[in-house]
C-alpha cells in the first residue's frame, strides 16, 4: 500500500504525503456534509458518507474495490453518456436507464488504460485518453468500438515515452477549435531542480503540447507550467485557459519553517508563453530576471489547494450563467478548497481576460482529507448538469471506506423538465429534399413530437434505434431558403423542452464528421414488408425481394454491400437502407456478409444473412 501510495503521489497531484503517513489517517467516516450554493441541488445520501446516489461504490463496483479504484476523468459522448477512467485503468460508461439520478448499468469499455487522467471524445466518435504507466513514461491512445458493441476494439497508442516518470504527469487533454490535440504534461521536478536520482526537466515537462493526431508530431504550445492538470477551451472565443498547482510541499512534520510555497493558478494560456516555472511562479515580480517575459496568472488561490480541473459552464440550465468559468480545487486546508467555484470572465484575447469569483461556491464537498477531492468535472451535453467526480486516495481505517464518488448537481427543480441535446445533421444546404433528424432527449414522455417552432409544425417522430433517441421528419418545405430552424420537443401533457437549432445554410454545410455507420437488424421481404421472407432459399426468385437494414450514421451517400458487391437501393435514409435483393445472392447455401458503407468509406460492423439450400 504504502509503495502504491508513494507512485499515486507522484503521478497524480502530489499527494503521495497524504496517503504515506505525513498526515494522521482517518479514524472515522466522513462527517461534512456537502452543501450546494443556493438555486443548486446536489443529491446525496445519508450520514455518515453522504454518497451521492449517481455514482458510489455501491452502484459502480469498480469504485470499492480499493482506495484507489476511484475515479480520475470523465468525458461524455455524443449521445448524453458519461464515460469515466478510473485510476487503475477501467474506462467505464455509466448509464441511468430510469432517468433517476442514479446509475444503474455499468459498461466496461476498455481496460488496461493505466492512470487515464484525461478523456476527450473527437467529433468522428474517437475516444483519446491519456495514460501514465506507474512511476514509468506517459501516453496518449485512442480507442475505437468498430462494432458498437459498447467495447473498444481497437486500442491504438498514438504517442509514446511521454516524460511522465518524475514528480509529475501526463494529464487531461482537449481538442482545439484548430482541430488539434493539446495536452498538460507537468514537470519532473517539484521546483526545477532534480533530486538524487531522479529525472531532470526535458523539453517537453512543464508544458502544454499539442499535435494533429492523424499525423501525430508534438509542439510545445505553452511553457512554465508546472502541472497544467485541468484544461477547457471556451465554448466561444476558443482560448485556452489551464489549472496550474505550485511548488512545495505541505509540511507536517513539529516545527515547521514558515511555508513560502506559492499560489495555486488558473492561467490563459497564448502560444508561445511562458508562465514562470520553475523561476517564477505566482505573480511575476517585474524585479527579478527569473521573471521577464512571464505571464502572469488569470486568478491564484492558497497554496497547495491543487486546481484539478477547469470547465465552462454550457448547456439549457446555465442561463444568465452561461460560459462561467468553473474551477475545482482538490485539496481542502483552512477552511480553503475542496469545492467547484465559479468565476465571472470578461475581457478578450485583444486586452486580456479578468476573472471574478462568484461567491458562494456552487458545491462544497465537505471534504476532510487533504487528500481526497474533486478531480474531474464535465457538462451533460442534453440537460446541462454538472458531474463532479471525486477521487479518495486516502488510507482510512476503515478499509470499505472510499469516497469514489461522481456527484450530479443541477439547478433546484431542472429535474421535472424535458431537455433535448443537439439535432443531427446540425445543418442542410438550402432547396434540400426532406431529411430525418436525430436528436437525444431527458425525459421525454410517451408520445412527445419533435416541433418546428419556426413554422408551427409537428413533425413526424419516432423513437430512434438508440436509447434516449428521437427521429424526426423535416419536410422540403421547411429547406426552401436559408434561416435558421428552432425545435423543441413537446409532451402530450403540454410541456415542452429546451430548443435547439437547425441551419438551412445557402452553401454547403460544414462538412459531416466523419462517422461510422452501424448496423443493428436486417430482414428481407417480398413485395410487402410485412411479408418477411425467412430464410432466403437457393434459387428463389428475386425481382420482389428488398433487404432492409436498419442501423445509424448511414450517411446521404451509403451503400449496402452484399459479400463487398453493391445493391440496387430502392430507399436510403439515416437509418435506414432498402436493397433489391440480386441473383448471385441466392446462387449458394451459406452466409452472406451484409454490411453499410458510408460515402466517407467508413464501413460499418457486419450481419450475416443466411441463405439456405
Ligand atoms: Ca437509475
Ligand atoms: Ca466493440
Ligand atoms: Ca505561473
Amino acid at each position: 500500500m504504502k509503495k502504491c501510495s508513494r507512485a499515486l503521489g507522484v503521478a497524480l497531484l502530489a499527494v503521495a504525503v497524504l496517503a504515506s503517513g505525513g498526515f494522521p489517517t482517518q479514524g472515522t467516516a466522513q462527517t461534512f456534509r456537502p452543501v450546494p450554493a443556493p438555486g443548486f441541488e446536489m443529491p446525496f445520501g445519508p450520514s455518515p458518507l453522504f454518497a451521492p446516489p449517481f455514482a458510489n461504490p455501491s452502484n459502480v463496483p469498480e469504485f470499492a474495490a480499493s482506495a484507489f479504484s476511484g475515479p480520475v476523468s470523465m468525458a461524455f459522448d455524443s449521445r448524453g453518456r458519461l464515460f469515466v477512467g478510473t485510476y487503475p485503468g477501467r474506462i467505464l460508461i455509466l448509464i441511468d436507464n430510469n432517468e433517476n439520478g442514479a446509475v444503474d448499468e455499468v459498461k466496461t469499455f476498455a481496460t488496461g488504460v493505466q492512470i487515464p487522467l484525461g478523456l476527450e471524445f473527437r467529433a468522428n466518435g474517437d475516444l483519446f485518453v491519456t495514460s501514465n504507466l506507474l512511476g514509468g513514461v506517459g501516453r496518449i491512445m485512442r480507442l475505437r468500438d468498430l462494432d458498437g458493441d459498447d467495447v473498444a476494439d481497437e486500442k491504438t497508442i498514438i504517442v509514446d515515452g511521454l516524460p511522465s516518470e518524475g514528480d509529475h504527469q501526463t494529464d487531461k487533454l482537449k481538442f482545439g477549435p484548430d482541430g488539434l490535440l493539446y495536452f498538460g504534461q507537468g514537470s519532473s521536478t517539484d521546483n526545477g531542480s532534480a533530486e538524487l536520482g531522479k529525472p531532470v526537466e526535458r523539453p517537453l515537462n512543464a508544458s502544454i503540447v499539442r499535435m494533429d493526431v492523424d499525423n501525430p508530431q508534438l509542439s510545445v504550445f505553452a511553457s512554465g507550467l508546472r502541472n497544467p492538470f485541468g484544461m477547457a477551451f471556451h465554448p466561444e472565443n476558443g482560448q485556452l485557459f489551464t489549472t496550474d498547482g505550485g511548488s512545495g510541499e505541505i509540511c507536517q512534520m513539529p516545527n515547521c519553517p514558515p511555508d513560502t510555497s506559492p499560489p495555486e493558478e488558473v492561467n490563459w494560456v497564448v502560444q508561445g508563453g511562458n508562465y514562470g516555472f520553475p523561476g517564477c511562479e505566482g505573480t511575476p515580480d517585474a524585479g527579478r530576471a527569473e521573471c521577464s517575459g512571464v505571464r502572469p496568472p488569470l486568478t491564484q488561490f492558497l497554496r497547495h489547494t491543487t486546481p484539478s480541473s477547469v470547465t465552462f459552464y454550457t448547456g439549457p440550465q446555465a442561463g444568465d450563467s452561461k460560459n462561467q468559468m468553473l474551477v475545482t480545487l482538490f485539496k481542502r486546508l483552512g477552511g480553503n478548497g475542496g469545492d467547484l467555484k465559479r468565476f465571472n470572465l470578461t475581457g478578450n484575447a485583444t486586452i486580456g481576460f479578468q476573472a471574478t469569483e462568484i461567491l458562494p461556491s456552487i458545491a462544497d464537498f465537505g471534504l476532510v482529507d487533504p487528500g481526497d477531492g474533486p478531480v474531474d468535472t464535465a457538462i451533460d451535453p442534453i440537460t446541462g448538469d454538472i458531474y463532479v467526480a471525486r477521487f479518495d486516495p486516502v488510507h482510512h481505517f476503515d478499509q470499505n471506506e472510499h469516497h469514489h464518488y461522481i456527484y450530479r448537481i443541477h439547478r433546484v427543480g431542472s429535474d421535472a423538465l424535458t431537455f433535448i441535446g443537439p439535432v443531427k445533421p446540425a445543418a442542410v444546404k438550402a432547396g434540400s429534399q426532406g431529411l430525418t433528424i436525430s436528436l437525444f432527449g431527458r425525459r421525454v414522455k410517451p408520445g412527445a413530437v419533435v416541433f418546428d417552432v419556426s413554422d408551427g409544425l409537428a413533425l413526424a417522430t419516432r423513437p430512434g434505434p438508440r436509447p434516449f433517441e428521437l427521429l424526426a421528419d423535416l419536410p422540403a418545405s421547411a429547406l426552401g431558403s436559408e434561416r435558421t430552424l428552432l425545435l423543441e420537443v413537446r409532451n402530450p401533457d403540454g410541456s415542452q423542452s429546451n430548443q435547439q437549432t437547425f441551419a438551412v445554410t445557402t452553401g454547403d454545410p460544414d462538412p459531416p464528421p466523419q462517422v461510422f455507420p452501424q448496423l443493428t437488424s436486417m430482414f428481407v421481404y417480398k413485395k410487402k414488408r410485412k411479408k418477411v421472407v425467412n430464410p432466403l432459399t437457393v434459387g428463389a426468385t428475386v425481382k420482389k425481394l428488398r433487404l432492409v437494414v436498419s442501423g445509424t450514421d448511414f450517411d446521404s451517400g451509403a451503400q449496402l454491400l452484399v459479400n463487398d458487391i453493391a445493391l440496387q437501393l430502392d430507399s436510403s435514409t439515416a437509418t435506414e437502407l432498402v436493397g433489391r435483393v440480386t441473383n448471385q445472392m441466392v446462387a449458394a447455401a451459406g452466409e452472406l456478409n451484409v454490411q453499410v458503407k458510408n460515402s466517407t468509406g467508413k464501413v460499418s460492423n457486419i450481419l450475416k444473412l443466411a441463405v439456405s439450400p
